[in-house]
């Protein structure tokens, strides 16, 4: 069982006290951190009482707690899952062996670099949602909003608490960095493509939580198969909060589109100019966000075809969702066969399994994100519409791997570049969708009483509250 301490600057069970050297190093970069909270958070809410779930332990009943807090007095800590006695290498030319407490020197550049990838995400989504509280559809969303971000901002406490812990003053200078670049900014941008997109409407954010959140889940899966114990043990914990951002999205998404589904039914509409009249996303356009958001979360997988990738699997670094649940944990024998793009045309092209070890990752984040889109198209069936929602093909509007600025349709046919730019607003939001669904969000809606037009209620409150609870108490003034 893993003690708490929780009357200290930094909520921790790691035993930050006995390592003054440690600690001192994360007490002064917490005022930065606050700094920078107020800076790049939510904006218009940090003196408002919010119910928030707030962690305070790693034990499966009880590890949280919920109560109003004021968003700057959150009490970020640090936790990481309970030690596994006896853990051994799981995957890689060192399966079987005792994995490592300490960073291995020959590892140490490979091990920072990933994880200051991840932490770099973590306020990066922050700073991307920042404004959409200004805008929010409920009150219940917008506390579910703050929930989110405060856990991006735990997220990020625990990748700093790994660099300033195991990687001496290069993990300190790093740990500084991730508060000073900035998502969207072309002079000191966040590192990955996806945590520079702007995310300025809900529908955005609901595909957002629902698709790049699910890059999170499977990128955090991979990484708590590490033999760094320590990045296995926190990754572990920060999956369990991971999985209501996850809900956000796919009940987000769900209930825009059961909403819009309510009103296609009750007029007896479906032409989407006649939807759109009615104060709703249509369903083409929701298909367009859909695309938009997933072919960028796609692209956080890395390429196809990776030496790096090979190398994180060899070493130990980084392994398989649910690695156990494979048989071969070497991986040496098997390959993968990809279309690679070449003449006008496709080419088979074969390689060895440990260099498509990010198209494995991304073969299972695909058939998880279907689970929700099948969801999705539930709603649409039982209100007896035709339409369904569809992921496109990984091979459309990919920036990086194998299909990186080659022009496909949404099939995944290869088009002209012409063809591509006449009908890309077919295909992902063009300008108008962008500035009609931000036409509906002009007004937020501080009444708990009240939900906006365009989304359904939800189906439950928050940890047993009523749906217009007051999550957020909110000062107008
Ligand atoms: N954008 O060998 P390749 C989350 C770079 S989300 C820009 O194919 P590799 C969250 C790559 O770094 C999860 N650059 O890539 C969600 C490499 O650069 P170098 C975040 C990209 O190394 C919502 C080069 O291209 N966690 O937690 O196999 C809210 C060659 O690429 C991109 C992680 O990502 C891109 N999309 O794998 C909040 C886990 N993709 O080495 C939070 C840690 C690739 O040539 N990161 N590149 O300079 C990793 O495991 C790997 O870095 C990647 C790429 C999977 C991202």
């Amino acid at each position: 069982m893993s003690s708490v301490i929780n009357d200290e600057r930094i909520p921790n069970n790691v035993h930050l006290a006995d390592d003054k050297k440690l600690q001192r190093a994360l007490e002064a970069w917490q005022p930065n951190f606050i700094s920078w909270w107020k800076e790049m958070g939510p904006v218009g809410f940090q003196a408002d009482d919010v119910f928030l779930r707030t962690a305070i332990s790693v034990e499966s009943d009880g590890w949280a707690n919920f109560d109003y807090v004021k968003m700057p007095d959150y009490r970020w800590g640090i936790f990481l899952a309970d030690a596994v006695p006896g853990r051994t290498i799981g995957f890689g030319d060192h399966y079987g062996e005792p994995v490592w407490q300490e960073v291995p020197g020959e590892h140490r550049n490979t091990l920072r670099r990933l994880i200051v990838t991840q932490g770099d995400t973590e306020p990066a989504s922050v700073e991307q949602q920042r404004r959409l509280g200004l805008t929010c559809p409920s009150v219940y969303d917008l506390r579910n909003l703050f929930q989110v971000n405060v856990e991006e901002g735990r997220h990020l406490w625990a990748m700093v608490y790994l660099l300033q812990s195991y990687f001496g003053r290069d993990g300190r200078e790093e740990a500084e960095a991730l508060l000073e670049r900035r998502s969207g900014d072309p002079n000191k941008p966040r590192m990955l493509g996806a945590f520079n997109e702007p995310c300025t409407d809900w529908l955005s954010f609901f595909m957002f939580t629902f698709f790049t959140d699910r890059d999170g889940k499977f990128q955090l899966l991979a990484l708590a198969e590490s033999s760094f114990d320590p990045l296995s043990r926190t990754t572990r914990f920060m999956l369990t909060e991971e999985a209501h951002h996850m809900f956000v999205g796919e009940t987000g998404v769900g209930r825009v589109v059961e909403r819009t589904a309510d009103v296609m039914v009750e007029h007896k509409v479906s032409d989407p100019a006649a939807v759109r009249k009615l104060g709703v996303v249509d369903l083409p356009t929701i298909q367009r966000y859909l695309n938009l958001w997933y072919t960028l979360s796609l692209d956080l997988f890395g390429g196809e075809i990776s030496s790096n990738a090979a190398s994180f699997f060899a070493t130990g670094i980084k392994g398989r969702a649910k690695e156990a649940e494979f048989e071969d944990h070497k991986a040496l024998a098997g390959t993968y066969t990809f279309d690679a793009p070449k003449d006008g045309g496709f080419v088979k092209e074969e390689v060895p399994m440990r260099n498509a070890m990010n198209e494995v990752l991304r073969d299972a984040y695909v058939i998880d994100c279907q689970r929700g889109v099948d969801k999705w198209n539930r709603v649409l069936e039982s209100h007896g519409l035709d339409f369904r929602l569809t992921l496109p093909s990984r091979r459309f509007h990919r920036q990086i791997g194998l299909f990186a600025d080659v022009p496909t349709d949404p099939a995944g046919n290869l088009v002209t570049k012409e063809a591509y730019a006449a009908r890309q607003n077919e295909w992902l939001p063009s300008d108008a969708d962008k500035a009609f669904v931000q036409s509906l969000q002009q007004r937020p809606i501080y009444d708990p009483k009240q939900m906006a037009g365009w989304i359904a209620a939800p189906k439950h409150g928050i940890k047993g509250r009523p749906i217009d609870f007051e999550y957020v108490r909110h000062n107008e003034g």
